[in-house]
């Protein structure tokens, strides 16, 4: 199968999105032909302990207007992930390299890829600066 006919999926809070989620977004889309994002929901993001600044509907709105971005759905539990790949006949699934190892399990289904963070840069960081919890 050539690369363009690869369907990649990724998942998270991409909250006060930044260049760091751009350079993601963008390394993923060149992995295959169409790159669906899961935007981790307020309510899921409570139970990953991260309360994010930006409401879901809004960074849900921010994502579907990125250029690489070809489908947005919502990432509301740990779980889903499996039953996502199959429903979406996934080939790639991705993540930035500090989730490395932790989605290993999921080579059983597709292509599992950890790709550099981009350094200097994180929603966590501006926080600080911003002084927000
Ligand atoms: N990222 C990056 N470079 C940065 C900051 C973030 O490449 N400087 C990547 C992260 O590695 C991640 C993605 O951007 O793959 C989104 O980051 P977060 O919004 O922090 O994702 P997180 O809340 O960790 O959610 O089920 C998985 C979770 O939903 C991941």
């Amino acid at each position: 199968m050539k690369t363009n006919e690869r369907t990649v999926i990724t998942y998270g809070t991409f909250d006060m999105f930044h260049v760091g989620h751009l350079r993601l977004l963008r390394r993923l889309k060149m992995l295959g032909s169409e790159l669906i994002v899961a935007v981790s929901t307020d309510e899921f993001n409570v139970l990953k302990g991260k309360k994010s600044v930006i409401p879901y509907e809004q960074r849900v709105e921010i994502l579907g207007n990125i250029k690489c971005v070809d489908k947005v759905i919502s990432e509301d539990s740990w779980e889903q992930k499996v039953s996502d790949i199959k429903k979406y006949e996934v080939d790639v699934f991705a993540m930035g390299h500090d989730w490395k190892g932790k989605f290993d399990f999921l080579q059983e289904y597709c292509e599992v890829v950890y790709l550099e963070r981009t350094p200097g840069i994180s929603t966590r960081d501006l926080k600080v600066k911003l002084k927000l919890k």
